[in-house]
């Protein structure tokens, strides 16, 4: 009978030592307060950037150019023809435009989002000129207008495009109603924030910066650049695409993006295959036995 009550409490003591363990593993796997928000943030950045180079690389007009962002948030871009180009450089991601839904960060606020004004699609392909400031070249010398602003306050490169995330509204912000379009109304300085190193002041509402620093009680902005690798590694690849459909002719049609951004420039030959190289090194290639005849070959191997 005694032995039989010792096993019983046996038994028992396993079953609460597995609760135990059970309760315990549950608390290390739990994440902590905010880090769910902050990979929703993160997710979402990715999404917003990825679907605005998945746009670039099938853009029509010029291969890389982008959408002008949302300014009267219906999701839509929005242009100003007939000048041709964004009605402003800095708004909320068109992502109807993009072919996605809201792109919401960890607080619930829409995406924004910055361009070089020169990778605007609204630009003609016709009008795009080698060297002009407003209407440039679009391949992978095009440059990016946005700097990189690391959390000292270095200019630390520059980009084509950014995303960004408002986060929660700060203190001193009074943000608008949820529209139809699941964002919430009102000015960019309500969503995005001025940061201050070395005593120099940084705004993200100034359409021309990406600014990386830890959160605080005045800054809690998060973004993520497209770089002009990210943008032409896939730019790239559709332009190697277009050229392998077409058996050594050169892409044509109207607008004529090949011969007018001097793409033919951009690739060469090397056994067989065709590159394109980008900025730091990097290349995109693929295997290709006919080129067009303007395709000279690699500088190196
Ligand atoms: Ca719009
Ligand atoms: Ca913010």
């Amino acid at each position: 009978m005694m032995r039989r009550q010792r096993g019983a409490a046996l038994v028992i003591a396993i079953g609460l030592l597995g609760l135990l363990a059970i309760a315990a593993l549950a608390r290390a796997l739990a994440s902590p307060p905010g880090v769910a928000n902050q990979l929703a943030t993160e997710r979402a950045l990715a999404r917003a950037r990825d679907a605005l180079i998945a746009y670039a690389a099938t853009e029509d007009n010029s291969p890389g150019a982008l959408p002008c962002p949302d300014y009267d948030n219906d999701g839509e871009s929005d242009g100003n023809e007939p000048g041709f180009v964004c009605s402003h450089t800095l708004g909320r991601l068109p992502w109807k435009t993009l072919g996605i839904g809201p792109v919401t960060d960890g607080a619930g606020e829409c995406i924004w989002y910055a361009l070089t004004p020169g990778f605007s699609n609204k630009i003609p392909t016709s009008q795009r000129t080698a060297g002009s400031a407003t209407r440039p070249l679009i391949n992978p010398d095009a440059p990016g207008g946005i700097s990189r602003i690391d959390a000292s306050g270095a200019a630390t490169g520059t980009l084509i495009a950014v995303v960004i995330a408002p986060g929660r509204a700060l203190d001193a912000q009074v943000r608008g109603a949820m529209g139809d379009t699941a964002c919430r109304h009102g000015e960019a300085a309500q969503f995005l924030d001025t940061y201050v190193a070395d005593g120099v002041t940084f705004r993200h509402d100034s359409a021309t910066l990406a600014i990386s620093a830890p959160a605080s009680d005045t800054f809690n902005d998060r973004v993520l650049g497209l770089g002009n690798v990210e943008v032409f590694r896939t730019v790239g690849a559709r332009v190697l695409s277009e050229l392998a459909s077409r058996d050594g002719a050169e892409p044509a049609g109207s607008p004529d993006w090949w011969t007018r951004n001097a793409w033919c420039g951009h690739v060469c030959s090397a056994d067989g295959t065709a590159r394109i190289a980008l900025a730091a090194g990097n290349v995109v290639q693929r295997v290709m036995p006919a080129l067009p005849e303007c395709v000279t070959a690699c500088a190196t191997p």
